[in-house]
């Protein structure tokens, strides 16, 4: 396997003053980034042991002080043989010169590359207190170091049996301004080692909050796709997902999975390193893939009839895991997390392309799922590039025949204060278009049931007739094809029964909107409209009130009936339906009476980024209400 590695082989460049000096060159600065750079340079050292063979188990132990660290691994144990060219031991000499570390080029891997791959000695240089422990050879080895400076000689401590490493380490003060580590940001990278490296245990002892995880995973990215298919509820298409380890020049270890959800997602690391903008690894794995599923339906005449497979299509609900592990990895962007070695991608393409149309011929009944998948994808988007034209044309030539029938168009659509009331039942919606503000406000009235979008494709949205009307209305089209620059009106309001019917029907209106048109809640357009539940006449007076507590609080008010003091009366309204088009206009619809709740998306911020994660995730409380007025600004959460 490897050629083991002695002393001799590390070539030393220079010593340490110029990692104080320039912390942020080493580590990119001296925050909380820069701090848990440190972590990951040790934790690195470890992980490469264990990639190349030699450790199957590390441990992070996270001290209460909060801001010391020790990582352990159980591989070989750093070299503690005498370095010739200083005289020192190879271990001092990797803890305190700036070197050019040990043998890549003989089928070694480094776990991080160029601004990772700075070591051992620059933790050391950046640390108040550091502490190296070796087992080997039959004994125990230790030396400290105080601000990169040996605080002794390497010690033999005892015997031992076994072999590895553990460093200990508190950060310098005198660098970092805050030395403060954070568990959850660990954790993550612990856990993510742990999938990218199949049978790798990794411990997390955080002792500062006094938790205990361990993380081994026998399928490694297998188990990971199967993590975030249930954590995002998603349907798979097929049981096993498509699995390929491959080493040639490279290695790459690559997981597809595909689902009914609308998206797709793909994450790829290099060296155990996230690449969030993906780069040539990833581009050669949709290359490779796009080529075998095409084959693959090309040699089976799987094609279908009327429209075109584009590569959008292949990939929709497709789950991806990509990892590769190169020599000499280049990275680019602002963030240098995209990978630009150009070979990379034509290797990676080459591996995934014979072997996945090897596993779609072998798996039939799967491979015809998938395709199904894909075609259905092709005409659900046609379909919604169809529905988008016709809005775009009903607009262009504003040919208000072509809208759907029961929708009572206002005269000026397309200005920033129209507004459209999706109204439930057809007895409600002609209150409503009685009452109704001709010039400024639609009415779309719901007849039949509507679909919960919750997991629907975008070709059985459009299939249901009260959502493809109501996307006709909007004018912006869905999914992929959303525009919101097209909405035509500026407010979209909800207008249910203050029922559990009516929450029902509510709920699954931004359910679709949630799932299909982010954006428009992302941008603050969509509205429930608050009808009240009871009418309190009190003399000539009437009041409305929203729910029992403002009914509790109108009659609290008046005090008790009494000489000269009207009983009360009160009505409670049993839907929509019973109410005059006078009262509900000025309840419910006048813009200047009526409260409104424009609904959010709780808890995130809405960069297009976030929006498109979204669209494939399962999230509960995932709505947040708030009070259209600002001086009755009132938090509901749901
Ligand atoms: C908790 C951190 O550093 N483990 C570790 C490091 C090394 C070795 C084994 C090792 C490597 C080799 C031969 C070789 C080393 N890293 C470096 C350098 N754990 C931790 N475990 N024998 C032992 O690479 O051939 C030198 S030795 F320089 F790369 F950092």
């Amino acid at each position: 396997m490897t050629t083991s590695y002695t002393a001799k082989d590390i070539t030393v460049l220079e010593g340490l003053d110029p990692v104080r000096k320039r912390p942020g060159m080493y580590i990119g600065g001296v925050g909380s980034a820069g701090l848990h750079h440190l972590v990951w340079e040790i934790l690195d050292n470890a992980i490469d042991e264990a990639m190349n063979g030699h450790a199957s188990s590390i441990g992070v132990v996270l001290h209460a002080d909060g801001c010391s660290l020790s990582v352990t691994d159980d591989g070989r144990g750093i070299p503690v043989d005498k370095h010739p060219q200083t005289g020192k031991s190879a271990l001092e000499v990797i803890f305190t010169m700036l070197h050019a570390g040990g043998k890549f080029g003989q089928g070694n891997y480094k776990t991080a590359g160029g601004l990772h791959g700075v070591g051992a000695s620059v933790v050391n240089a950046l640390s108040k207190e550091l502490v190296a422990t070796v087992k080997r050879d039959g004994a125990v080895w230790e030396q400290r170091f105080r601000q990169g400076k040996p605080a002794g000689a390497l010690k033999r401590l005892g015997s031992a049996r076994g072999s590895g490493t553990t460093v200990y380490f508190h950060p310098d003060p005198t660098v970092f301004p805050k030395i403060e580590f954070e568990p959850a940001v660990i954790r993550e990278r612990l856990e993510i080692a742990s999938y990218l490296h199949k049978g790798l245990t990794v411990v997390f002892d955080d002792q500062s909050n006094g938790r205990k995880e361990t993380f081994q995973h026998a399928e490694g990215l297998a188990d990971f796709a199967r993590k975030l298919v249930a954590e995002r509820s998603l349907r798979p298409v097929h049981d096993a997902p498509f699995t390929l380890i491959k080493e040639n020049g490279l290695r790459a270890e690559v997981v597809l999975q595909w689902t009914e959800a609308t998206d797709e997602l793909v994450k790829s690391y290099v060296n155990g390193i996230p690449t969030g903008s993906g780069g040539t690894h990833e581009n050669g794995l949709r290359a490779g893939l796009g080529k075998a599923v095409r084959n693959y339906i090309e040699t089976h005449n799987l094609s279908p009839k009327g429209v075109t497979l584009g590569a959008d299509d292949i990939r929709e609900g497709l789950v991806g895991l990509l990892s590769v592990f190169l020599e000499e990895p280049q990275f680019q962007g602002q963030t240098k997390d995209r990978l630009n070695n150009p070979e990379v991608l034509s290797a990676v393409d080459s591996m995934i392309r014979p072997a996945l149309e090897q596993w779609l011929n072998e798996n039939r009944s799967v491979a015809e799922a998938i395709v199904g998948r894909i075609v259905l994808a092709a005409r659900a988007r046609e379909a919604s590039r169809a529905a988008q034209q016709e809005v775009s044309r009903k607009s262009a030539t504003s040919n208000r025949l072509t809208l759907p029938g029961k929708l009572s168009d206002c005269t000026s659509p397309s200005r920033p204060d129209s507004e459209i009331f999706i109204v439930e039942g057809d007895s409600a919606g002609g209150s409503a278009k009685q009452g109704r503000d001709r010039a400024r406000q639609a009415i779309l009235p719901l007849r039949g049931k509507v679909l919960n979008a919750e997991s629907a494709s975008l070709a059985k949205v459009l299939e249901n007739k009260e959502l493809s009307d109501l996307v006709t209305a909007l004018g912006c089209g869905l999914g992929k094809a959303f525009d919101i620059a097209r909405l035509r009106y500026g407010k979209v309001i909800i207008l249910a029964d203050a029922d559990s019917d009516g929450n029902h029907i509510a709920t699954l209106l931004l359910t679709f909107i949630y799932r299909h048109m982010p954006q428009l809640m992302a941008r603050g357009h969509v509205y429930l409209a608050q009808p009240p539940l009871y009418r309190i006449d009190i003399g000539k007076q009437t009041h409305w009130a929203l729910d029992d507590a403002q009914r509790d609080a109108i009659l609290a008010r008046q005090g008790q009936p009494g000489p000269g003091r009207p009983t009360p009366e009160i009505t409670r309204f049993k839907g929509l339906g019973e109410m005059m088009p006078k009262v509900l206009w000025e309840t419910t619809m006048n813009p200047k009476t009526r409260r409104l709740l424009r609904v959010e998306i709780a808890d995130q911020l809405m960069t297009d980024r976030v929006i498109n994660e979204l669209m494939g995730r399962d999230a509960s409380a995932r709505f947040r209400f708030i009070m259209d007025r600002a001086e009755e600004a009132e938090e509901l959460d749901v």
